[in-house]
């Protein structure tokens, strides 16, 4: 390659004089206009969001210098205390004897850009300016010439290019780095002799402080060489290892550690969150008292007092778990009392109640069908349904979203099997609209074919008195209505409510029912207060209904497009990082709204999950709609 035709092609974008994206690549002449335009693209496709002001930068490269990427190898720790003291070690074996000093310093990085420059044996700072650090730039892998930059950012990639020019200048004997991404806790020591050592946990998850520490000797008199180096000199990386070639120890664990990689690089990481101090619409999450926009708690039955002495007092009288499956010693009087109660609800013969209702829909669909017979799925049914379906062994037949004419024409192809079974969530989880149930229930009866709907989100929201989409259409029930105690009834578990001819076939053969212990009684007791709530205080669900009507005109007079059938308000968002950074915006403004990613949704089109509670305020209902439409 002739280093005389490089280009540096640097893009920085920002709105409102705020950073949001900048990168830079080093590039044959060729390649500058695809260069260009892809940085362009990525700016314009940042997740920090969208620019006011991009600059583009193409200058030639004078003196560009090659540079080899070091050896790379992974050290594993357990704990952040670990991981910081390997660095430790590193470092001293770099020749740093005040190395815990360094380590030390690293938290005053925090809110830094650049890095900071330590003399190595006084611990002075050497960067003139101490809040913004030296930023290294002009920097690049050999060999992407021509080909487009990963639009994905990669940390090791950028990482190991940026420790090679460092490694590099004059005066630098080793560097220290923490990434700043919350979600990411590896960082890495690099110096001339041990190489690049990642160090794969240095912080605590979820922690966003990171930093550099660029260690120097014999520089402090003048660093300003050094400093022009890190930022001026044009910079080629050549050789950089592949990720998996660096790995060390057991191959299960660097196959679980590539698996990792690509979750977290693809925007798709998650983590659970701990709650504290919940009410059902607010809770206290990492120090921050939040209002909860994101719980299926639609009612929020689960904190009122009846329903949680009922839990207790079943817990008193019958004990803190049953000991047992429903078929062996599990099934106390209250669940039975349950199962009738929840089958008189809904005008059903009988009801099967389970533990969870992700148990219900796997058990269901597996007792009623299974090899030789069919399932039809609606594309976007819930992930326990799908599950239902696998367990099953039936064939399973995807129609399109709510697409009638679809539906027919798979049950028409559908003749040859024992049974047919059209099984469609009633009210869509990720979306809020409602399955059309009246030409579910008559397709199947023209069709010979089971009808099964899922009533998880419609149960004490959908229907004047909360009954769900039956209600809501006025039309008969399909053959099963599966629903859950979890959701608008504030407890625990699922049911499956039907003819006492198919509640039979459920008793015998669904295998969640079969081989779990039953429902503790404490969920069972406040699963019964809840449906006495439900039953005698139907004006629960209007003022669920108002509070929905309420949120979505106040999105739309904020020029927001939502809908919704239901409590499940979804605001359409596209890109996965984007979804998290809008979700991490509301939270800095008090909202818990949910960025709802891939697999839960299909990739492009995540999305923030707002539900709305009977219990929330109509002023936190305003506040969110305005907390949305600026964060959007
Ligand atoms: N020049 C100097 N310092 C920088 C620069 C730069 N161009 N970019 C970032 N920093 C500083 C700044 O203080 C950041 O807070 C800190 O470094 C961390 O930056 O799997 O992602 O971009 O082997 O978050 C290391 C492990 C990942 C990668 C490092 O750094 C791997 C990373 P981040
Ligand atoms: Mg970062």
């Amino acid at each position: 390659m002739d280093d005389g035709s490089l280009f540096s092609v640097k893009m920085r974008a920002s709105r409102q004089d705020t950073h949001v994206s900048g990168a830079e690549r080093i590039v044959s002449a060729k390649a500058v206009p695809d260069t260009a335009r892809a940085l362009v693209a990525r700016a314009l496709s940042h997740s920090k969001g969208f620019p006011d002001f991009i600059s583009l930068k193409v200058a030639g490269t004078r003196g560009i210098m090659r540079v080899k990427a070091p050896a790379v190898a992974t050290e594993h720790a357990s704990s952040p205390e670990e991981g910081l003291e390997i660095a430790a070690r590193l470092l001293r074996e770099s020749g740093v004897e005040n190395a815990s000093a360094i380590v030390a310093m690293m938290p005053l990085c925090r809110n830094m850009r650049g890095a900071m420059l330590v003399d190595a044996d006084s611990l002075a700072r050497l960067e003139p300016d101490h809040a913004r650090g030296v930023r290294v730039s002009s920097m690049d892998a050999a060999g992407l010439q021509g080909r487009l930059p990963p639009s994905a950012k990669s940390h090791y990639a950028e990482a190991v290019v940026l420790a090679s020019k460092v490694a590099a200048a004059p005066g630098v004997i080793a560097e220290i780095c923490i990434s700043d991404d919350p979600e990411y806790v590896t960082g890495y020591v690099a110096s001339g002799t041990v190489g690049y050592r990642r160090i794969d946990c240095m912080k605590r998850i979820g922690d966003p402080t990171g930093g550099r520490i660029f260690v120097c000797r014999g520089i402090a008199g003048d660093p300003s060489p050094t400093i022009r180096f890190l930022q001026e000199t044009p910079v080629l990386v050549d050789g950089i290892p592949s990720l998996d070639s660096s790995a060390t120890g057991p191959s299960w664990r660097n196959s679980v550690d590539s698996e990792l990689a690509s979750i977290r690089s693809a925007a798709l990481w998650r983590r659970t969150q701990v709650h504290c101090k919940p009410s059902g619409t607010a809770a206290t999450v990492d120090g921050r008292r939040l209002s909860v926009l994101s719980s299926n708690g639609y009612l929020n039955l689960a904190f009122d007092h009846r329903v949680k002495a009922a839990a207790a007092g079943a817990a008193l009288d019958y004990g803190a778990g049953t000991g047992g499956a429903r078929l062996t010693t599990g099934t106390f009087h209250i669940h039975a009392e349950l199962e009738r109660r929840l089958a008189a609800f809904l005008g059903c013969d009988a009801a099967v109640s389970f533990a969870t209702g992700y148990m219900a829909n796997m058990g269901a669909i597996q007792a009623i069908a299974g090899k030789g017979d069919a399932i039809l799925s609606d594309e976007l049914n819930h992930a326990s349904i799908i599950d239902g379906c696998r367990l099953s062994g039936a064939d399973a037949f995807i129609y399109r979203h709510c697409d009638m004419d679809d539906l027919r024409a798979k049950l028409s192809a559908c003749g040859g099997y024992r049974r047919r079974l059209v099984v469609s969530d009633g009210v869509f989880s990720m979306d809020g609209d409602l399955a059309p149930l009246p030409s579910i229930v008559e397709l199947c009866s023209r069709f010979d074919a089971i009808s099964m709907i899922d009533d998880a989100h419609a149960i004490g929201v959908v229907g004047a008195t909360g009954r769900g989409t039956a209600e809501h259409f006025n039309c008969p029930r399909a053959d099963v209505t599966i629903g859950t105690l979890s959701k608008a009834l504030g407890a625990e578990g699922g049911f499956a409510a039907t003819s006492q001819r198919l509640a039979s076939l459920i008793v015998n053969r669904a295998r969640p029912f079969i081989f779990s212990t039953s429902p503790a009684p404490a969920s069972v007791g406040a699963a019964l207060a809840a449906l006495d709530i439900l039953e005698s205080e139907p004006w629960r669900v209007e003022r669920l209904r108002g509070n929905v009507a309420l949120f979505l005109r106040e999105l739309a007079s904020r020029g927001i497009p939502a809908e919704t059938q239901s409590a499940i308000v979804p605001v359409a968002i596209g890109d996965e990082a984007r979804a998290l950074k809008v979700s991490a915006h509301l939270m800095d403004m008090g909202l818990l709204v949910s960025a709802i990613r891939h697999p839960t949704v299909p990739r492009g089109s995540a999305r923030l999950r707002v539900s709305i509670s009977s219990a929330h305020d109509p002023s936190t209902i305003v506040a969110a709609a305005a907390a949305i439409a600026s964060a959007l």
